[in-house]
């Protein structure tokens, strides 16, 4: 498994949502032990070295991963299905978020809101040209504005992941428009 990005699909599936499928135990701040990570992956036919994980981290396209400063754990910094991760501290939001999706699902969204689904959180980004491209991935994509500022104001809380992903638990159907700035 030479593949970066293979091996960067292999360390969000463990650190987001199955690090007990190798065995591994996360804190409940989302750290894994490195040593640890790269023993279970190997018993696990994943060929995973340190050079290889700092080789991913460094390079990964959209800096999905942390060392710490002692460099001996390593955790995603968003998209975890599971419960026990980040503490992230709730900050002011931009007054407008996007948020990319399918257009198959734009009739639930606004009937529902946006909902985490499998994730923790809902994912939105401060510019549109990334929110075209996350909606790619599930089909036609449409962009929704997200009046972040209004939410704010009504006690909704926002955080923002080391990446620069903006999250936030839920966003009722009011606070969304289609974009149509297509
Ligand atoms: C949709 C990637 C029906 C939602 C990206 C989305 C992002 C609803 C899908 C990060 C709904 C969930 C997250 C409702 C929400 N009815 N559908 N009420 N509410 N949805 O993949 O935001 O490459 O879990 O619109 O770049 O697409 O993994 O979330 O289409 O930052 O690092 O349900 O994942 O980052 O899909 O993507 P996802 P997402 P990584």
């Amino acid at each position: 498994m030479k593949d970066k990005v293979q091996i960067s699909r292999f360390l969000s599936y463990i650190l987001r949502h199955a690090p007990e499928s190798i065995g591994l135990t996360l804190d409940d701040q989302g750290w894994g032990e490195i040593s640890t990570l790269i023993s279970l992956a190997q018993k696990n036919g994943t060929p995973l070295t340190l050079k290889l994980i700092k080789d991913v981290v460094e390079t990964n396209d959209k800096k999905r991963f942390a060392i710490s400063e002692d460099g001996l754990f390593i955790r995603a910094v968003q998209g975890h299905s599971l419960k026990t991760t980040v503490d992230y501290q709730a900050i002011t939001p931009p007054k407008i978020l996007y948020h990319g999706t399918a257009t198959r699902f734009i009739t639930s969204i606004f009937d529902q809101g946006l909902i985490p689904n499998g994730r923790q959180y809902v994912h939105l980004s401060q510019d549109y040209k990334t929110a075209v491209n996350v909606g790619n991935r599930h089909g036609k994509a449409v962009v929704l504005t997200v009046d972040s500022e209004k939410m704010f104001s009504e006690g909704f809380e926002f955080y923002q992941a080391d990446n620069g992903v903006w999250l936030t638990l839920s966003v009722p159907a009011k606070y969304l428009k289609i974009d149509e700035n297509e």
